[in-house]
């Protein structure tokens, strides 16, 4: 039988998942809720989607809908997490989880009582040269002993002054902005590639634009660009536009990521770099499809991707030959196809992040604010 799923929120991500969702083949997006019935019946209708709630609270009564998606801004995660657990409803949450780690705590013992599937958004870990990575530093040993882990994600769609977004506000978005934003992706990119978790953490944030002018009017993300002066007024910014972040793992590798969100030309530009004793790799996820070898004893490789190349684990993360790229919007899907492979009963499991990923991250980021604030290594505290 077709599982049903609605999705609330319908900004930026929201749509993505509705895309993923019905590339899985064997779930229908049922229903949608918006910030009131007007704007959810235009959504609905724009994304062909039968039912339309203009408050989530009725999309989570509808006893048709088994799975909820929460794409909403940051500070609505916890509570519509909590209520969509509560309705015992399956769940597959934007990142982060929550504003804190006290919430984000709570939410991972809430899901265990509810005893239904919990996942988190960490899209990019399922890409399919991500999963052959993962594959050659765990299961097949190919790149020895990991020494450093380093890189950047880097954006350039807040370098202006007059750039704004909700992601601006801590009260809407929480006390990191681009560590929480985007260096979580990263922090769990790098956990799940090399099956290592990161203890401490040595942190400089850094505000370039203590000032911003924002909007008299909404702004939907990636739209800000055709406001007038007059349309304007200054806000004082407290959170971070860039972070250089010292890392230490749980074997002893050592580790640096550079968050920018002011990185002109850099449109959403996560790099990843390991160094292991065997081989070093190298992934950038605007080139999704090739992943760098680099080898001391013979030339470096570039393996662009093709399923019949690939570790055999990773195979089904790749979807087309060779030569036949996939993006951006292949992760959700293999990450919705895991989840929902799971709550059908076809698949087994293990294989999709959950809330305690999600919670994991909100960890890193709060050592990462306490050691910039008190200028010291600090150790996660899971
Ligand atoms: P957005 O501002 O473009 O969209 C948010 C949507 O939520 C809007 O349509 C808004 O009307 C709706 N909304 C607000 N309050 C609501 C309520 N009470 N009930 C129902 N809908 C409500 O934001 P965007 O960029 O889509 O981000 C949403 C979340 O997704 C964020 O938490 C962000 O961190 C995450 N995200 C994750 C990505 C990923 O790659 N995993 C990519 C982009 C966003
Ligand atoms: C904006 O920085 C954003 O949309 C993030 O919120 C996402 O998580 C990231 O994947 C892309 O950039």
């Amino acid at each position: 039988m077709t599982i049903k799923a609605g999705i609330i929120g319908t900004g930026f991500i929201g749509p993505a998942h509705v895309e993923a969702i019905r590339r899985l083949g064997f779930v229908e997006v049922a229903a949608v809720a918006e910030r009131g019935d007007d704007l959810a019946q235009a959504k609905a209708k724009q994304l062909s989607i039968p039912k339309a709630y203009g408050d989530y609270k009725k999309l989570l009564a509808d006893p048709d809908i088994q799975v909820v998606h929460n794409c909403t801004p940051n500070h609505l995660h916890f509570g519509i997490n909590k209520e969509i657990l509560a309705a015992k409803k399956h769940i597959i949450s934007e990142k982060p989880l929550a504003m804190t780690s006290v919430e984000s705590r709570e939410l991972v013992r809430l899901a265990k009582d509810a005893g239904v599937v919990n996942a988190i958004n960490f899209n990019y870990r399922y890409m399919p040269l991500v999963q052959h990575a993962h594959q050659m530093c765990t299961a097949a040993r190919d790149v020895g002993r990991i020494y450093a882990i380093h890189g950047s994600y880097l954006q350039d769609w807040l370098l202006l002054e007059n750039d704004w977004n909700w992601r601006l506000v801590p009260e809407l978005s929480g006390a990191s902005r681009a560590v929480a934003d985007v260096g979580s992706h990263w922090c769990d990119l790098v956990q799940f590639i090399t099956g290592l978790k990161i203890v401490r953490v040595m942190a400089d944030l850094v505000t370039i634009h203590p000032k911003r002018k924002r909007p008299k009017v909404e702004v939907e993300t990636y739209a800000g660009k055709v406001l007038r002066p007059e349309d304007l007024e200054d806000v004082a910014i407290n959170t971070e536009d860039y972070g250089s972040i010292l890392l230490e793992f749980d074997s002893g590798a050592h580790g640096s990521l550079t968050v920018n969100q002011c990185a002109a030309g850099r449109k959403n530009r996560l790099y990843v770099e390991i160094d292991g004793s065997k081989c070093a790799l190298a992934w950038d996820q605007e080139r999704p499809n090739e992943l760098w070898i680099g080898r001391r004893d013979g030339p470096n490789q570039l393996l662009l991707k093709d399923p019949s190349l690939l570790h055999p684990a990773a195979r089904e993360y790749a979807h087309y030959p060779g030569g036949h790229n996939e993006g951006y919007p292949v992760g959700p899907k293999n990450l919705f196809r895991n989840v929902y492979g799971f709550i059908e009963g076809t698949r087994p499991g293990g294989d999709f992040s959950t809330f305690q990923d999600g919670h994991n991250e909100i960890a890193i980021c709060d050592a990462v604010l306490k050691s910039s604030r008190e200028r010291k290594w600090v150790d996660v505290d899971y």
